[in-house]
């Protein structure tokens, strides 16, 4: 009768690979105006006008603020999105991304 094969197998444990996400940072400056801040806070990040006015009122006080966090494709669209319609208005208002720890 062959012997049979006690040993335990290896297990491999396959993670589930969830990709990094990215934070949207608004950066503050001083020539954008306040309103406009919050217009693009709530048509781009899809933000109340209360939360868009918090989040503006945090970056002009601390000289940032996170926005929200997405996938990297779609925080640095967005950031592209909402900088470019600030370009067009003549403002040097800023979004950057950069990857969550
Ligand atoms: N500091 C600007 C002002 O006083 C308002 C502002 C807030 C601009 C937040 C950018 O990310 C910003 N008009």
């Amino acid at each position: 009768m062959p012997q049979q094969d006690t040993k335990p197998r290896t297990t491999i444990q396959l993670e589930t690979q969830r990709p990094k996400l990215h934070k949207v940072i608004l950066v503050n400056d001083d020539y954008t105006p306040r309103e406009f801040v919050v217009r693009v806070l709530k048509g781009e990040f899809r933000m109340s006008e209360s939360q868009a006015h918090r989040v503006m009122i945090t970056a002009h006080q601390k000289g940032v603020c996170v926005v929200a966090v997405f996938t990297k494709d779609i925080a640095e669209s967005k950031a592209t999105v909402a900088t470019d319609a600030a370009r067009k208005q003549g403002y040097p208002l800023l979004f950057t991304t950069e990857p969550e720890e």
